[in-house]
C-alpha cells in the first residue's frame, strides 16, 4: 500500500497536523477544553483523515512514534491555551484529550513518554484525558490495565471512548481504571426526533445513573443540534461535544469561543 510505505518519511517531514473539538460543560455551556483529532496533509492526496492512515499506523507500529508526537503536540497546546486564558485567577484550565491506540497500550514506553512530557511542558496530569475504546479494553487483564492504572493514579483522566457500541460490560466498568465515559454518537443521534426513542432515553438515563454512581462523569458525542444538547443536558450528561459547537479546527480557535463564552 503505497500510504502505508510513506507514512515514516511523512512523520519526519512534519505532513501530520492536528485539528482540535472543543468540548463544552451541558450545566453553563462553558468551553473545557478540546479532544486532538491528527489529520494528514498527504503531497498528493490534500487532507487525509485519520480513518484513512490510522489502521495502517497501527498495522506497522508507526502508531507508536505518531501517537507521541500527537501526545507531545497536544500538551504542549494545552500549555499554550492555559498560558492566555488561565493564570491565577483561572477557575478551570483548559483541558485537551488524546486518542490512544491499542497498541500504544502494550508499548512499554507509554508511562514515561507521558510523565516526561507533563514534566517538560509542564502541565498538570490532570489537563490531561487518554481516550481509549471500549472495544480495546474488552476483556483486557491485569497487564494492560496496569499502564492505565498508573496513569490515573498520577491524576491523569482516563475516559473509554466510543462507550456503548462494543458489547458494554457495566459491571466491568469497576475493574478499569476509567473516569470519564464518552457516550457513542449513536445515542446523540437517537435524540434527534421530539421526543426521543423512550427505550434510548431509558438506556441513556440508566448509563448516567451508573457511571455518575462510579464517580465517573459522561461526555457525549457528535452533538449537532441545541435540542439534542438540551435533552442530554436534561438526561444529566456533564460534557458535549459536536458541530453544534464546533467542528474541529485549528488550536486557535479554542482562544475565541473561551473568549466568546466568557
Ligand atoms: O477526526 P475524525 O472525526 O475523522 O476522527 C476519526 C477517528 O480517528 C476517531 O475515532 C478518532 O478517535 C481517531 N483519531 C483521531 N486522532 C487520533 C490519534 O491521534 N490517535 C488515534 N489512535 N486515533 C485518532
Ligand atoms: O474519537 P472519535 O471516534 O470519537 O472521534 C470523533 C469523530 O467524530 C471525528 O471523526 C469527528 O470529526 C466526528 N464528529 C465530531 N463531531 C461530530 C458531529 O457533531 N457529528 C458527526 N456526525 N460527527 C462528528
Ligand atoms: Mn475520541
Ligand atoms: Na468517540
Amino acid at each position: 500500500h503505497g500510504l502505508t510505505t510513506a507514512l515514516p518519511a511523512a512523520l519526519e517531514r512534519g505532513e501530520f497536523f492536528i485539528e482540535y473539538q472543543p468540548l463544552v460543560h451541558l450545566g453553563d455551556g462553558s468551553v473545557r477544553g478540546a479532544e486532538a483529532l491528527v489529520r494528514w496533509l498527504h503531497p498528493q492526496h490534500g487532507v487525509l483523515s485519520p480513518d484513512r492512515f490510522i489502521p495502517l499506523a497501527e498495522h506497522t507500529g508507526l502508531i507508536v512514534p505518531l501517537g507521541r508526537w500527537v501526545l507531545e503536540q497536544s500538551v504542549r497546546q494545552a500549555r499554550t491555551w492555559q498560558e492566555r486564558h488561565g493564570g491565577a485567577d483561572a477557575l478551570v484550565p483548559l483541558r485537551v484529550n488524546v486518542n490512544l491506540s491499542p497498541c500504544q497500550l502494550t508499548h512499554p514506553g507509554l508511562v514515561q513518554d507521558t510523565v516526561d512530557i507533563l514534566e517538560r511542558t509542564g502541565v498538570e496530569p490532570d489537563a490531561l484525558c487518554l481516550e481509549v475504546t471500549e472495544s480495546a479494553l474488552i476483556g483486557a487483564d491485569d497487564d494492560l490495565l496496569k499502564p492505565l492504572r498508573r496513569l490515573a493514579e498520577m491524576g491523569v483522566d482516563i475516559a473509554l471512548d466510543d462507550f456503548g457500541t462494543g458489547y458494554s460490560n457495566l459491571a466491568n466498568l469497576r475493574r478499569l481504571p476509567v473516569s470519564v465515559l464518552k457516550l457513542d454518537r449513536s445515542f446523540t443521534q437517537s435524540m434527534q426526533q421530539f421526543p426521543a426513542d423512550p427505550v434510548d432515553l431509558k438506556i441513556v438515563e440508566g448509563i448516567v445513573s451508573l457511571a455518575h454512581s462510579l464517580g465517573l462523569a459522561v461526555t457525549v458525542e457528535g452533538v449537532e443540534t441545541g435540542a439534542q444538547a438540551e435533552q442530554l443536558r436534561i438526561l444529566g450528561c456533564d460534557t458535549a461535544q459536536g458541530w453544534y459547537y464546533a467542528r474541529p479546527g485549528p488550536p486557535e480557535r479554542l482562544h475565541e469561543l473561551v473568549l466568546v463564552d466568557a
